[in-house]
């Protein structure tokens, strides 16, 4: 049986990976794998946990091949150490407003930390000390990045981003990063590309719950991630700074590589395919590589890891706190910002994993807010990047039950007055219908549909009324009739 996490506990996991995991084990959600092996073997094993609507914290330690307390640890951020609760209650819990505290706390340096309790220079470099999984058969690589946070900092003002991109192995000093055309660190790494400068870079694969989560959200530009984690912790994040490039990073990360990445006119290494989350592999080709001039660790480090998985299976989306949630969360943050009013939910569709359909529920207003709702869901910063359709609903719709979304798209939305189709937006490599002659254009542009299922505002009130017993009173008869009648039974 699973214990409740009190609040302290939780707030207290999410600022420390060491303590998430402890707590993940006096709770009794967390398996420790001995002896797997990174073959293959750690990805069927995590696969088989996300057949789980929340699954439990793995860790993988006595990796074959690798020392014994080198470990790697996966689901943390998916598990009930953080799913205060279900569904539409739990993607609330994700929005800034309700967060204990929202606004930005500035990090601060510090001289030294846990990180910097092994430092690796010149030629005791070796990536390939660590272990690196090869999670599935068509992997290109070994990806040692997937739950990372790769850390630039901005020539030209204070800004430093935090974003997670994946990374593989490719020699004992050199990673493939594979940053998506507009992403911040590609924004960033390309202002110095043009100054003739190789961009300095930092990667961590190990650190903090809630570190992990904002580096995986889409912030704002100039947004520093480490500032918006400092909030929500309600304490500064304490940074140590990189000997060789200046950039700073967390001073309890576990397992940190330091290095610059030369602009692919230098020099290109062909990345992938790695199996992305839309179930596919898409992106593959020539990407810039970064060279690593010096690693830092904590003793007995632990690596972060998120490998994708089909979005189909349970543990990608249902009652976690996955990114789907979070994703859901900001997308009716966004909603509020832009000025959308009567929002009651946000959801992204099983099945399209963070990104693919996001579903709007509105209780309607005026004429025209339905489609307020849904051109703002299409274009926001949490939801612009590999959207496809935007679903708008009323607010009687159960929007975390597919049945009642496609029931309302089936019976409230006219096709031909009630769609919107939009071409030229945001996407990425890693869009499996991405056109093959524009993938080769990197020219990474899609189509969108938003379709509004909603009571046609003009004749909303005398639209056909819906058939249902009232709740109160169905618990009222099932409470009268529970164990006289074989279905009411438990
Ligand atoms: C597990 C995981 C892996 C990801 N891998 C990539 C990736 O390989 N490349 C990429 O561009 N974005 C990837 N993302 C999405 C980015 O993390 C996300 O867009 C984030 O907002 C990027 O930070 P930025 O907004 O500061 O650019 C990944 C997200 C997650 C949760
Ligand atoms: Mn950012």
């Amino acid at each position: 049986m699973t214990k409740q996490v009190s609040e302290a506990n939780r707030h207290a996991a999410l600022g420390d990976l060491r303590r998430a995991i402890e707590i993940a084990e006096e709770i009794g959600e967390l398996d420790v794998i001995e002896g797997a092996d990174p073959h293959l073997e750690m990805g069927a094993i995590y696969e088989l946990s996300l057949r789980k609507p929340t699954p439990p914290v793995l860790l993988f330690r006595k990796i074959k091949g690798y020392p014994d307390n080198h470990r790697v640890v996966v689901n943390m951020r998916a598990s009930k150490v953080f799913a205060a609760g279900v569904g539409l209650d739990l993607v609330r819990s994700f929005r800034k407003g309700n967060r204990k505290s929202s606004e930005p706390i500035a990090p601060v340096h510090v001289a030294s930390g846990p990180v910097m309790q092994n430092t690796l220079m010149d030629n005791e470099v070796d990536v390939l000390k660590f272990p690196a999984p090869h999670w599935n058969a068509g992997d290109g690589g070994q990806y040692i990045g997937t739950e990372c946070m790769v850390i630039t900092k901005d020539p030209d003002s204070d800004w430093v981003n935090a974003g997670t991109y994946r990374v593989s192995v490719r020699d004992g000093r050199t990673l493939s990063v594979f940053i998506e055309p507009g992403k911040h660190a590609d924004i960033i790494r390309k202002k110095y590309w043009a100054k003739g400068e190789h961009c300095p870079m930092v990667v961590s694969v190990g650190q903090a719950p809630a570190l992990g989560a904002v580096a995986a959200q889409t912030m704002a530009e100039n947004v520093t991630e480490f500032a918006a984690a400092g909030g929500r912790l309600g304490r500064a994040i304490e940074l140590v700074t990189g000997k060789l490039t200046g950039v700073p990073f967390p001073a309890d990360c576990e397992l940190v590589y330091e290095g610059f990445m030369p602009p692919p006119e230098e020099i290109t290494m062909h990345e992938g395919p790695f199996g992305e989350w839309p179930g596919y592999y898409a992106a593959s080709g020539p990407e810039p590589i970064l060279r690593v001039k010096a690693i830092y660790h904590r003793d007995d480090p632990i690596m972060t890891a998120s490998p994708p998985a089909r979005p189909t299976f349970p543990g990608t989306y249902y009652g976690t706190a996955g990114s789907a949630l979070l994703r859901a969360a900001s997308l009716w943050d966004d909603l509020e910002a832009a000025g959308v009013p009567g929002v009651k939910g946000c959801w992204r569709m099983p099945g399209g994993g963070s990104r693919f359909i996001s579903v709007v529920a509105i209780e309607q207003m005026h004429q025209g807010h339905a489609k307020m709702a849904g051109l703002v869901a299409a274009g926001c910063g949490s939801s612009a990047y590999l959207g496809r359709i935007v679903i708008v609903v009323d607010d009687d719709i159960d929007i975390t039950n597919a049945a009642e979304v496609m029931w309302a798209v089936g019976t409230r939305w006219d096709p031909k007055t009630a769609t919107d189709i939009i071409d030229g937006m945001w996407t990425g490599l890693i869009d499996p219908m991405l056109l093959p002659e524009r993938r080769a254009r990197h020219e990474l542009a899609n189509s969108r549909i938003i379709i509004y299922a909603v009571r046609p505002f003009a004749w909303k009130d005398s639209f056909p009324q819906v058939n249902r017993v009232p709740p109160e009173y169905s618990a009222e008869i099932a409470a009268k009739w529970a164990g006289k009648l074989s279905f009411l039974k438990d």
